[in-house]
């Protein structure tokens, strides 16, 4: 069995990347990535020596990188958590989101047409569906909520998800798609809210909330998500989406307390910003469906989750510091600095 695992150098792709070696000893992971600002060739390191995997450079919009490598590889299934992942970016600077998130996306499928492949998984995300009132908390998204997408990035995710539900109806292409709420824990990019604040919390630095830090997310530890696809692509059915989530909400404000109490910091730090452009209320998954047809559960809950996540930053500082001491620095300044 060989598996192309796209934006494997990311946070939940690399995470994957790490599961499928680990639970599958006879299959073979190919990564592809394009490295831009939020891969990290570093964070495989654990695994570049490993004969079972393979680490090509290339991104998923180039037609003929793509087309060679599936000559090569001919593979099983492909699972595609390659994107532009970040709501602030696609707020500044819109064209790269459509790019990668939906032509990317194409580029992809039609290589799984040519080369016949029998499981093309698209990582989407429950930001598809828009928000959920805060005075609403009998209410959840589940895979019938209509789409209803706020930022370019959300709006790029369903696009590409429309147009995965069209290559399936279209051409035939057995599609599966997940809908996953916020992830967190190991190799996270700095730039989104568990790590920044970590980051900053150890630095002393002040801790950017957006507007009144009301707003609730869903919170999932990355290696359930990643059962949650290892699940879906073995078992689930073709043509289908699966929402993912652990009914583990937490107000933004709430996440940010707990990491200055769990790393003895003020909340002094705490630095109330503008709010985001068209932020989101609250997410909040209605994960029935995965339960019920393939079993999946959330293991770890929050609690046990956010510590071993606050360990691990303090056990890899040369990981993230290396990523906020280079290029990271001119987006920070630019987001933060007198904002
Ligand atoms: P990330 O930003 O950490 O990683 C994205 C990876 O994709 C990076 O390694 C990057 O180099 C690579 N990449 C970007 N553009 C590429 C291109 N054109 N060609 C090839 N590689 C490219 O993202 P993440 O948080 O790990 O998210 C992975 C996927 O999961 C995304 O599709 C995202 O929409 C989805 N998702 C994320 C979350 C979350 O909480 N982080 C929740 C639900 C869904
Ligand atoms: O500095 C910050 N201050 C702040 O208050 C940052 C970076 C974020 N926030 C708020 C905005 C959100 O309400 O925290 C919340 C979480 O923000 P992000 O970490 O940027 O995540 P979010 O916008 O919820 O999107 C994430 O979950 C869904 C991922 O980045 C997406 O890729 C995924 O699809």
């Amino acid at each position: 069995m060989t598996i192309i695992v796209t934006g494997g150098a990311g946070f939940i792709g690399s995470n994957f990347v790490f599961h499928m070696l680990s639970r599958y000893p006879d299959y073979r992971v190919v990564c592809l990535d394009k490295l831009t600002y939020a891969g990290n060739l570093s964070t495989l390191k654990g695994v570049m020596d490993n004969p079972n995997f393979r680490f090509v450079k290339a991104d998923i919009c180039d037609r003929e990188a793509v087309f060679q490598l599936f000559e090569e590889e001919k593979p099983d299934i492909v699972v595609n958590f390659a994107a532009e992942s970040h709501v602030d970016r696609s707020i500044e600077d819109p064209g790269i989101f459509l790019r990668t998130n939906i032509l990317g996306t194409q580029t992809l499928m039609d290589a799984c047409c040519r080369y016949g492949v029998t499981r093309y998984h698209q990582v989407s995300t429950d930001e598809v569906y828009g928000d959920l009132p805060l005075d609403r908390p009998d209410l959840f998204f589940t895979e019938t909520t209509p789409i209803h997408t706020s930022s370019p990035y959300s709006a790029s995710k369903a696009s590409a998800d429309l147009l995965v539900l069209a290559y399936h109806r279209t051409y035939g292409l057995p599609v599966s798609i997940s809908r996953c709420s916020n992830n967190y824990g190991p190799y996270h990019f700095p730039e989104k809210l568990i790590p920044l604040m970590i980051a900053n919390c150890l630095n002393d630095k002040p801790l950017p909330v957006y507007g009144d830090g009301l707003n609730v997310r869903d919170w999932l530890y990355v290696e359930d998500h990643c059962k949650a696809i290892d699940l879906i692509i073995h078992k689930g059915r073709v043509g289908e989406v699966y929402n993912i989530g652990g009914h583990n909400e937490m107000r933004n404000i709430d996440i940010v307390r707990l990491i200055c109490k769990a790393l003895n910091k003020p909340e002094s730090l705490i630095t109330y910003v503008a709010d985001r452009k068209g932020h989101d209320m609250r997410y909040a998954i209605d994960p029935t469906k995965i339960h019920n047809e393939l079993g999946w559960l959330p293991e770890t809950m929050f609690k046990d989750g956010i510590v071993k996540t606050i360990q691990w930053y303090l056990d890899h500082r040369e990981w993230w510091e290396e990523i906020i001491s280079g290029e990271y620095r001119n987006y920070y300044e630019k987001m933060y600095t007198n904002r």
